[in-house]
């Protein structure tokens, strides 16, 4: 039964009835002054902002524009007749420009043919350059024609032509657009999965202009960084309906605490642009986080948010990403929702498509293939009709 009072039917509760854990994580409902959290509205005006707040400060850091100035959009080429005539590929230009020069993110969207009403769509975060995947192309990795097949608009765009994927001195990509002229860097400033994340945003921003997309259902999806960059998009903005996070692992659908596979330190090393400078005071320090990842999902509450993890997929963490939806859970009881609808971890080759949160693990290891998009569709499809 959906509760849409501003007084919940039963008080929120953080414990019952989830697993313990053999540590204890930042609370979901009280506000950092002290204060108990209770309703939709304490939660929706008190304890969400300030939520986002602490992982822009302390994790992925804080993007310096929203939607900028000047945003354009241009059909660069419009492509008909693809598979065998079911489908139109529009390609667009988004060009940016702010105190540091000029940008440009390119987006491929396919539409349905012969659809008399807008169609919901699914936006893939795409973290491989285009020497590894043509995105024009149906694969694996992104079944564009199975995505039509089922009367959804496919849209994606590579986050290379946002940012570039490697510690530059985050003078290149967007970073380099928005900073000002001699501006040094914050310890809160954007990493490079804020500025994916910002990208995926724009990119709403232009579906927002196509009359033939129906943006009250749009999915924003991603795997592994781009997994992390679907939710951290999600819970920035409130337009995404649905959030797909494909073995996300660590900083994205894993607990922190948890500490399997991939730890902060870890990333941090391998990764040092990912997030902002003030997350690597958290190195080996996990349980001084001020946040952890199972808030970053309750962000997305009330809007549909599924999450996947692959059995022998140890480095992503799979109890872990199951532990922080579990421990999100709270926060769609206060709104009346339902969640996963278990309390244990289910054994591979499980979906859980019932509730607002829906879930899979798959056998196998970390990719993101045709099994995984055919469950996001069917959950899609069971929601959406
Ligand atoms: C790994 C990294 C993970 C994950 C993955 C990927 O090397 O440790 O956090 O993001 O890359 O994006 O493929």
């Amino acid at each position: 039964m959906r509760n849409n009072s501003m007084h919940p039917m039963h008080p929120p509760t953080e414990n019952t009835p989830r697993q313990d854990l053999p540590f204890s994580l930042p609370p979901l409902f009280l506000s950092e002054t002290g204060e108990r959290i209770r309703t939709i509205e304490e939660w929706r005006e008190k304890r969400r902002p300030q939520l986002l707040e602490l992982f822009r400060t302390h994790v992925y850091g804080r993007a310096p524009v929203e939607k900028p100035a000047g945003l354009h959009f241009k059909v660069d080429a419009t492509i008909p007749g693809l598979f065998s005539g079911k489908a139109v590929r529009k390609e667009v230009s988004i060009g940016l420009s702010g105190p540091g020069g000029e940008g440009r993110i390119k987006v491929f969207v396919t539409l349905p043919t012969g659809s008399a009403q807008p169609v919901p769509a699914f936006l893939l975060i795409c973290h491989l350059p285009p020497e590894l995947i043509d995105l024009r192309e149906s694969t694996p990795f992104w079944p564009v024609e199975e995505i039509i097949k089922r009367g959804y608009a496919a849209v994606t765009f590579y986050t290379a032509d946002v940012d570039p994927d490697e510690h530059d001195g985050f003078h290149n990509g967007v970073h380099g657009v928005f900073a000002q002229p001699g501006e040094s860097r914050s310890p809160d400033a954007w990493g490079t999965i804020a500025a994916w994340a910002w990208g995926a945003r724009r990119v709403m921003d232009y579906l927002e202009s196509e009359p033939a997309i129906d943006c009250r259902r749009v999915a924003v999806a991603g795997h592994s960084r781009g997994g992390k960059t679907a939710l951290w998009t999600g819970a920035n903005d409130e337009r995404f309906a649905l959030v797909i996070s494909n073995s996300s692992g660590c900083t994205g659908a894993a607990l922190a605490r948890h500490m399997r596979g991939e730890t902060v330190e870890k990333i941090n090393t391998a990764f040092p642009h990912w997030f902002c400078e003030n997350y690597k005071k958290f190195n080996n320090r996990e349980e001084q986080l001020p946040v952890d990842q199972h808030q970053l999902l309750a962000l997305i509450a009330p809007r549909r948010l599924y999450i996947n993890s692959a059995s022998e997929d140890a480095w992503a963490d799979p109890e872990g990403e199951f532990l922080s939806c579990l421990h999100a859970e709270p926060v769609y009881s206060l709104f009346g929702l339902p969640g996963l609808g278990v309390t244990a971890m289910p054994e591979p080759g499980t979906e859980l498509h019932e509730g607002h949160l829906g879930y899979h693990l798959r056998k196998g290891g970390h990719e993101l293939g045709l099994y995984d998009w055919q469950r996001y569709l069917d959950y899609a499809d069971r929601h959406w009709q």
